[in-house]
């Protein structure tokens, strides 16, 4: 079994950091649960283009509200705390902060860590060696 907290990952290699959330990777390629875990939080009054065009991510806001919007359709949903989000047609979408949000991030395949967005807001495929899985 596997046990840690969100104080174990703050400052380590698995608190990634980019210019509008930071993610603390609880769970990755790594630990060979077929999925990564994240707890990200969202900074207010930021705007984030995203696309992740080689995983599946479902996204559950715990704290905070804002707006996801599919860039293909124009179709905006309000989140809030209590709101899930999945990208199940890997959709392109834009996702703006109200307040600062806190978002539970479940990818599939799993991240293995090294991730952060490309120019187009993807995250590139990255699979460890052994772990069997892919997009
Ligand atoms: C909500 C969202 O997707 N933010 C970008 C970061 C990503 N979820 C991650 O790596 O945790």
């Amino acid at each position: 079994m596997i046990v840690r907290t969100l104080e174990d990952i703050v400052g380590s290699d698995r608190d990634v950091g980019a210019e509008t959330w930071t993610s603390r990777r609880l769970l990755l390629a790594d630990d060979r649960m077929g999925f990564s875990l994240h707890d990200t939080v969202i900074e207010a009054g930021t705007t984030t283009n995203m696309w992740y065009q080689n995983h599946l991510e479902a996204v559950y806001c715990i704290e905070g509200d804002g707006t996801v919007e599919l860039v293909d359709s124009g179709e905006t949903f309000e989140i809030r705390a209590g709101t899930v989000y999945a990208l199940d047609q890997h959709d392109r979408h834009v996702l703006r902060a109200n307040t600062r949000m806190r978002m539970v991030c479940v990818f599939n395949p799993p991240c293995t860590g090294a991730e952060t967005h490309d120019e187009h807001g993807a995250y590139p495929l990255l699979v460890d060696a052994g772990e069997g899985g892919g997009g």
